[in-house]
């Protein structure tokens, strides 16, 4: 581990007494912000009897209402912006969703904590501004590249702005610029470890350190064969872009879990079904509440993702709470290649396309990259036996279809009735990865 440990001692470590007081200070004031400025939390705190006089610190967190993103698409674009157009300085906005995508607004503060997280994260690695920091998560409206990016700059790391993709090119800078950390998704790790061995590298030779993983569920045994086949080792980030992005929490050395940023984020778990708050360690839905954001924050937003919180010591000396993998989801997104995809989405294209509704989707991972195949049945007036027909209109839905979600999947148009009907509810996604331990 390097000399600084910490990006932010004064937070990271601080006593949980304190925490909670400054969580207390920032709650009080950030729910007068919303409630004064967004008409649609206003509603809906006065529909649920609670005013903001209400709300004394992080013991009265549970009177307020929760957030789903389906508000979050019906507020599109901007009705939960919370200052002025003007004060905002960059929006990002969550991979393949609909044409009502949540986009999230970021002030200049915004953008400053939310780097100040990754700084952390980076910290965190043994980071310094010593390292040569590769980001390769994508750059552009999906949080990845910006967020690690601002974060190894804070660090005062060398930061190389790879983006994602041309496996080549990264593996040249790699070598040649001599990267000690690399931050992307842990399928892209895998898949450039792969790569290199192909190249005829020994995992020896490059100069990294550790890898920054995160944005998809993977496993510990991803992370052995990452930390082997890279010869580094590999940490896990979360994040989501209602919430700002990456750095929301971070492993550290002892790679148990991920510290929360909870000075920003208050993470709770409730009950999925009955919205209760549940103690400390149980597992339950992961929600959050932002506390010092302007432009964008986020009051008990339900992210779905299920997980356990701990309060155990951690080896590292950090005090912030912290939160186990996220350990699946309680609704269907999936996150294929990154991009988050939800079932409907591709039922509404088909539906438009003029297709039935008798379909099957099957993800699966094959060399560490995600697969997509949808399989769509055919009407007997649909039906021909002419192959060029079938692979000019299974080109035509895959075009379709890469246009709603942006990753291009693999279509089968099926003869009628093969597809199984089901007799409940219907098992229209069969997910072959394993991707939770
Ligand atoms: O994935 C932000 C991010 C970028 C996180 C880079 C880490 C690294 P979204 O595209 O909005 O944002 O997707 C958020 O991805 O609700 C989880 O379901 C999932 N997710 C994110 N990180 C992890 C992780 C970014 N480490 C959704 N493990 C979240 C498992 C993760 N799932």
């Amino acid at each position: 581990m390097s000399e600084n440990r910490y990006y932010q001692p004064e937070i990271e470590t601080m006593p949980l007494e304190e925490m909670e007081k400054l969580q207390s200070e920032k709650l009080v004031k950030q729910v007068r912000h919303v409630y004064d400025n967004v008409p649609f939390y206003r509603a809906r705190m006065d529909e649920k009897g609670v005013s903001p006089d209400d709300i004394h610190g992080i013991e009265d967190l549970h009177k307020l209402p929760f957030i789903t993103k389906s508000d979050l698409r019906d507020q599109y674009p901007d009705g939960l912006c919370a200052v002025p157009m003007s004060e905002c300085v960059r929006i990002h906005s969550t991979s393949g969703t609909t044409g009502r995508r949540v986009v999230a607004y970021y002030t200049q503060h915004d953008v400053d904590l939310w780097e100040d997280c990754c700084a952390r994260a980076i910290t965190a690695v043994g980071g310094t501004k010593e390292d040569v920091c590769q980001v390769a998560y994508g750059y552009g409206l999906f949080t990845g590249g910006a967020g690690l990016h601002g974060g190894s700059h804070k660090v005062g790391s060398l930061t190389l702005p790879m983006s994602s993709g041309n496996t080549e090119r990264q593996i040249q800078f790699m070598m040649d610029l001599g990267s000690t950390i690399l931050c992307c998704t842990p399928s892209y790790a895998a898949y450039l470890g792969e790569a290199l061995k192909e190249m005829g590298y020994k995992p020896e030779d490059n100069k990294l350190k550790a890898g920054i993983f995160g944005a998809e569920p993977w496993t510990e045994e991803m992370r052995r064969d990452i930390e082997k086949s890279l010869g580094i080792k590999a940490y896990d980030i979360y994040g989501l872009t209602e919430i700002s992005g990456p750095g929301v929490s971070f492993e550290c050395s002892e790679q148990k879990g991920m510290h929360v940023n909870e000075d920003h984020f208050i993470p709770e778990i409730i009950d999925p079904d009955t919205e209760e708050p549940l103690p400390l360690g149980e597992k339950g839905e992961l929600v959050f509440t932002c506390i010092d954001k302007e432009a964008f924050p986020m009051m008990r937003y339900r992210t779905r993702d299920i997980c356990v919180l701990s309060r155990e010591k951690c080896s590292c000396g950090r005090t912030l709470i912290r939160m186990k993998k996220p350990m699946g989801r309680s609704d269907d997104m999936l996150i294929i290649r990154g991009v988050n995809v939800f079932p409907s989405q591709i039922e509404t294209v088909l539906l438009q396309e003029g297709y039935s509704p008798n379909y099957k989707i099957e993800v699966d991972r094959v060399n560490n990259n995600d697969t997509l195949d949808v399989y769509v049945e055919l009407t007997e007036d649909q039906f021909s036996d002419t192959v060029k027909t079938v692979t000019a209109a299974e080109r035509q839905l895959a075009g379709a279809i890469k246009t709603m979600l942006g990753i291009n999947p693999a279509v089968h148009l099926v003869p009628p009735k093969t597809i199984a009907r089901s007799e409940g509810k219907a098992v229209r996604v069969v997910d072959k990865r394993k991707l939770h331990d």
